[in-house]
């Protein structure tokens, strides 16, 4: 008889999610993954064929980098023909950084990738990690005439699927940990699992993947807050391996119009430094123009980041940077969207 469940590997990086407390210190510390899986007999209950595989050291997500982002897109890279469905478990806390990565850095996905990990490790009695666990397979497992469903880098927490690029981790509390502020959910799990099917990006299915594995961490973000020291942000823009700068301005992207300031972005223009614009509100969008303390910024040449979190900002300019764009179409690249992550 054919096997028709399809095949989904769990890729284990670290997180709470698997983590014990450290008897010596009280801390939580990364744990080994098969003592992970022991903790849920019920992944054997679900119709799908489950491989695995673990980052020698799981590391907490404090630790993340782009090292580590390029390691996941090798494993997804080297078992993409074979493999239907991808989830990952990652610490939360940097979590939406590697999803906005990794959609960069996976050009033409075709196939679902999924990133899931708890606030409470696998071992405590009060765990959300199992459900988040079960659901993000059942989730890489979706199917339609023999397609995925899901085609795309998606996040899974606490009942609800979001495009990764979009969330933010906003809560280290609550079991709710992340927001998708600017876009709807992909889907939701409750009695039944809803998608939302016009939410979906729809990649086009005859093109080849093809992994990005250059990124460029020559970059600042800076968050603006009224006071900001002249002198200190003269020392970081005018550092010389600087290639990208990030400014987290006011509201639709307002920011102090006194001269020092407009010029010192100038400079950095002028020497090539990429500078975007994102707004610290969670939600909305920058529309440099609107009022008066944005306009000087879009005359000297701001890139606009639209309604683009800080993380998928992050990850963009590393992989644009890496990219090697002419600075004659970089900006018009930056403010297109590449894999949903502006509306
Ligand atoms: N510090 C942990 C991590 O990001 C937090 C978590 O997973 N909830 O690895």
């Amino acid at each position: 008889m054919i096997d028709t469940k399809p095949n989904i590997l769990l890729i284990y990086t670290g997180g709470t999610i698997g983590m014990i407390k450290n008897p010596n210190t009280g801390g939580l510390q990364a744990f080994d993954f098969s003592n992970l899986l022991k903790r849920i007999p019920e992944l054997k209950l679900l119709s799908c064929n489950i491989s695995t595989v673990s980052f020698e050291e799981p590391i907490d997500s404090s630790n993340m980098n782009p090292e580590y982002w390029v390691q996941m897109a090798e494993i997804i890279e080297s078992n993409y023909d074979s493999i239907d469905g991808f989830v990952l478990l990652h610490g939360s806390d940097t979590m939406s950084y590697t999803a906005s990565a990794l959609s960069f850095m996976l050009e033409n996905l075709n196939k679902p990738v999924i990133l899931t990990g708890s606030q409470l490790p696998i071992g405590d009695l009060r765990t959300d990690a199992k459900e988040n666990l079960i659901t993000s397979i059942q989730m890489a497992s979706l199917r339609k005439n023999n397609k995925p469903v899901i085609r795309e880098v998606g996040l899974y927490f606490e009942y609800k699927l979001y495009r990764g690029n979009r969330t933010t981790k906003i809560n280290a509390e609550h079991f709710e940990a992340f927001e998708s502020f600017n876009y709807p959910n992909l889907a939701e799990s409750g009695v039944h699992m809803k998608v939302n099917k016009e939410a979906l990006l729809k990649p086009n299915s005859k093109k080849k993947l093809i992994v990005h594995k250059t990124l460029d961490t020559n970059i600042a973000l800076i968050k603006l807050f009224p006071g900001i020291s002249k002198s200190v942000l003269e020392c970081i823009i005018n550092n010389n391996s600087l290639k990208g700068i990030i400014i987290e301005t006011y509201g639709a992207g307002n920011a102090s119009t006194e001269s020092w300031f407009i010029s010192l972005i100038k400079r950095a223009i002028d020497r090539g430094v990429h500078v975007i614009n994102i707004t610290q509100c969670s939600g909305g969008s920058v529309i440099m123009g609107q009022y008066e303390t944005s306009s000087d910024l879009k005359r000297t040449g701001v890139i606009s980041g639209k309604d683009m979190t800080t993380e998928a900002a992050v990850a963009k300019l590393m992989y644009l940077l890496g990219e090697n764009i002419s600075p004659n179409t970089f900006k018009t690249i930056f403010e297109t969207s590449l894999r949903g992550e502006i509306t």
